[in-house]
């Protein structure tokens, strides 16, 4: 139906219609009417959470004006559209970045202020929106921040989990899981209860002849499960352009229940399939760089591949354009294989429901997508048993069926004498039961396949992906480097830091233009600056001292060195490396005559971040840390010498506090194994530098701030294989300061020795995977250059700053406009207009 009122009848709407504040006097109304009417609240109950739902209706209605006519403007202008695909978004808070990103802060601390609120306190009563599990899912939500900020047209789509990422206690040291029930009072989702898609399940396929002879294929049967969307709101920064992040919501198709069942007495039953549809939107799976093969997982990624797809084909379909237009009104990129199935279908609509034939519509598929891939850890590689696809998708089977055999036969004519290369790349690997290989689907899908930092896209090319190199050509395989968002990461963490640049540089216009930051190296050697600086760190430092006593209890001293490694735990990412190094730093420092303490540079290692649940080795890392961290901060001879800190639930939040405060953060991974990383450019642009590995964007880093400038240790990514190799048959020699470090452990320094003896025998029996012997001692004697740095803080601030002015290159505006010429050829929107 054609909602839209004809033109006579506007002008009452003209007159009427919403508009934004723009002063504090407008936002104290604003935020008082929410209080009295939407919250039904008064002057005489309103506390803290209060003041936060008015204020972030306030700003809500805002971004819903702006999101209105963005929408408005880009149907207009009929664009061709971004769709960004992820199963994750770590958004992280709201109302902080709508406050910035619409430029009325200071209205608001100021009308809360009259009101009689703080504005910090206010801002601290949001629950983080926690749609992710770590790099992959916070690089989502930087995307949408630069997709927005530089005016593309853009959407992402994505799930509305019930449950986000688990909320992490300690508990004995050891780690517990609580579910994060995040929904309640959530003022940033609009529910769109009449954006529904009907998303069918399981079933049979018919194949009918029709009357010209052609086989039609029918998907018959099975369940249908209702998506119902959710919009939130992604306002750009200093722009008119708010986008679009659409969440969907399962639901049981037929209304509440079946009434049937239900009135035939079976209310069991009835509730049952209501539960079972709505549990596939119930919850994130947490693991990182994981995959399970979990036949829910596999029912939420074709939920939400085929409402999107549903709703970006209605959207194109209202243009009457010819299909052929389709990749030239659409692009879709596929944040890592999760929404592999969206390609099939696409496919299966082409062809099933709009009549196409198989090489036109597959022509359409593949200029549509893009693939990112994220990791190359064999265990993080999905694959789907065709089993267990055959029983939930079976028309997508066939489909991923034909488009092998298609796919095979090419590679067939180009390397006609090799047999092996057929079964090397086969989507279908020949296994017991046989496997998807939706990596491989996602790249013959896809017109470019980008890897996300260059060690790690050209490990793509050399060594997983290298037939497929073979069978393209190189031109499909290109490396886009990660970045993050200046606006979240600089100026809204670390708002004094954004202040004093701006006044160094006349303005803040560095926050949509990075690269302008190198302008900061004239003032290296500026006094008042430099004092202004290092006086910024130091009340950073203070602010995160504070978080840590009232969270943990420990007091640290905040001119301690502050050594932090905050990431998702994973063996790769080496942990068990800092905490060894920790307990070393320890025995040593134990050993040493008092002479000799007093030339020891204080340090505070700061450590945080979730296992996945069933992750067994990973959760007994973080017992070892909490453990260590019980013996050391209580032993009054080593006193403010060493403190260890167990930072709880690490989130997007609590690293908005931790970025701004290190000295110094670590990025360790065994080489060649993280893809880019991306804390590591959060640190670095708050003015902390780095020890790390020659690993993901770490090199690219260097290269950007200058060796002198970054403390590299350990074996490069090309030694890796060939030491592993060489474990494996017994040629391993353990480290002697390590096996100080396990002795220490065995003895039962740290509690029960028996809590930590599988973790010992990965690296002593079982052939270090991760080379954390090979590589300790360069880390520990790095670490003694990290020391012998921080003792002249003249030098480490020039260091810091001359960082800081180079890392221009690591917005993700640069990102997301090599996105945009490269693989979406997709232009921003003139808002100016
Ligand atoms: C991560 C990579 O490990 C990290 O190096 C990279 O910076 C980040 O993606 C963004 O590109 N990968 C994941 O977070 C990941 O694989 N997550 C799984 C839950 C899907």
């Amino acid at each position: 139906v054609e909602a839209s009122i004809p033109e006579p009848l506007r002008e009452a709407w003209r007159k009427h219609s919403a508009s934004e504040f723009k002063t504090k006097e407008e936002f104290e109304k604003e935020l008082v009417r929410h209080i009295e009417t939407t919250l039904a609240r008064s002057l005489y109950n309103c506390d803290e959470h209060a003041a936060y739902s008015g204020t972030a209706l306030a700003f809500r209605d805002r971004l819903i004006i702006e999101w209105n006519r963005t929408q408005q403007r880009q149907t207009l202008t009929d664009q061709k559209r971004v769709y960004y695909l992820s199963l994750e978004f770590l958004m992280g808070r709201a109302l902080d970045n709508a406050m910035l990103n619409v430029g009325q802060k200071d209205s608001a601390r100021e009308g809360l202020k009259d009101l009689g609120f703080r504005i910090e306190d206010v801002i601290n009563q949001e629950h983080d929106a926690a749609l992710g599990n770590g790099g992959l899912g916070r690089l989502a939500a930087c995307f949408l921040d630069s997709m927005a900020t530089l005016n593309y047209p853009a959407w992402g789509y994505g799930l509305r989990y019930r449950y986000g990422i688990f909320k992490q206690e300690i508990v004995d040291g050891y780690q517990v899981e609580i579910p994060d029930y995040w929904l309640d009072n959530n003022p940033w989702e609009f529910p769109r209860h009449e954006i529904t898609v009907d998303i069918q399940f399981y079933g049979r396929v018919n194949n009918i002849q029709d009357v010209s002879g052609k086989i039609v294929h029918s998907w018959e049967g099975g369940e249908i499960v209702q998506a119902v969307a959710y919009d939130v709101p992604i306002p750009g920064f200093g722009t008119k352009t708010t986008n679009n992040l659409r969440l969907w919501s399962s639901k049981a198709s037929s209304g509440e229940f079946d009434f049937q069942k239900f009135n035939a007495g079976d209310y069991e039953s009835a509730v049952a399939d209501q539960q079972r549809a709505e549990t596939i939107s119930a919850v994130l799976y947490p693991n990182d760089n994981l995959e399970r093969g979990k036949e829910l997982r596999l029912k939420q990624q074709y939920f939400w591949c085929a409402a999107s797809l549903h709703d970006i084909v209605r959207r194109f379909k209202k243009t009457k354009r010819a299909w052929s237009e389709f990749p030239d009104q659409v692009a879709i990129q596929l944040n890592d294989t999760h929404p592999t199935l969206a390609i099939v279908e696409l496919q299966r609509i082409l062809i099933d429901l709009e009549g196409l034939e198989w090489d036109e519509a597959w022509n359409i598929v593949t200029k549509t997508f893009g693939y990112t891939n994220h990791t190359v850890l064999p265990e993080a590689l999905e694959k789907w048993s065709v089993p267990l696809v055959q029983n939930l998708l079976p028309r997508h089977l066939q489909i991923i069926y034909d488009i092998n055999l298609y796919f095979l036969q090419s590679v067939e004519k180009k390397f006609p004498n090799d047999r092996e290369i057929l079964s090397r790349v086969s989507i279908i690997e020949e296994s017991h039961p046989k496997m998807v290989r939706m990596a491989y689907l996602a790249i013959i899908g896809s017109h470019k396949v980008n890897g996300v930092a260059e060690l790690h896209s050209d490990l793509l090319k050399s060594t997983l992906f290298k037939d497929f190199v073979a069978i393209y050509g190189p031109d499909r395989f290109m490396n886009v480097t990660n970045g993050v968002t200046p606006r979240r990461w600089l100026h809204q963490a670390n708002p004094a830091l954004s202040a004093l640049i701006a006044k160094k540089l006349g303005g803040h216009e560095f926050l949509t233009d990075l690269t302008l930051l190198d302008n900061l190296e004239n003032f290296v050697d500026d006094k008042e600056f430099r004092a202004e600086w290092s006086n910024i760190k130091t009340q950073n430092k203070l602010r995160l001292a504070n978080f840590i006593q009232q969270t943990t209890g420990y007091k640290v001293n905040p001119t301690s060195l502050f050594d932090v490694q905050v990431k998702r735990i994973h063996e790769y990412k080496r942990q068990q490396l800092n905490i060894f190094g920790v307990i070393h730093r320890y025995l040593t420092l134990k050993a040493m005559s008092a002479e000799e303490r007093k030339k020891v540079v204080p340090r505070v290692s700061i450590i945080g971040g979730k296992a996945a649940p069933g992750y067994w080795m990973a959760k007994t890392i973080i017992h070892l840390i909490n453990k260590v961290s019980a013996v050391v901060n209580q032993d009054a001879d080593i006193g403010d010498l060493l403190k260890v800190i167990f930072i709880e639930d690490y989130n997007v939040s609590k690293a908005e506090i931790i970025c701004p405060a290190s000295d110094i953060s670590e990025h360790i991974s065994t080489a060649g194994t993280e893809g880019s990383g991306t804390s590591n450019m959060k640190f670095v642009m708050n003015g902390g530098l780095i020890i790390g590995t020659c690993d993901g964007a770490n090199i690219e880093i260097t290269r950007e701030i200058g060796e002198q400038n970054i403390f590299l240790f350990g074996n490069l990514a090309e030694d890796v294989e060939d030491l592993r190799h060489r474990h494996f048959y017994g040629d391993f020699q353990l480290d002697p300061h390590l096996a100080k470090v396990f002795e220490a452990i065995k003895g039962g320094m740290f509690g029960d020795a028996k809590n930590f003896e599988a973790l010992i025998s990965s690296i002593v029996e079982h052939g270090d995977y991760y080379l954390v012997s090979d590589d300790f001692n360069s880390y520990i004697t790095t670490h003694g250059m990290v020391d012998e740095a921080f003792k002249n803080q003249d030098e480490w601030l020039a260091k810091s700053i001359t960082s800081v002015a180079r890392m221009g290159f690591f917005s993700t505006d640069r990102v997301i406009n090599e996105y945009a010429d490269s693989i979406w050829n997709v232009e921003p929107l003139n808002v100016n207009e």
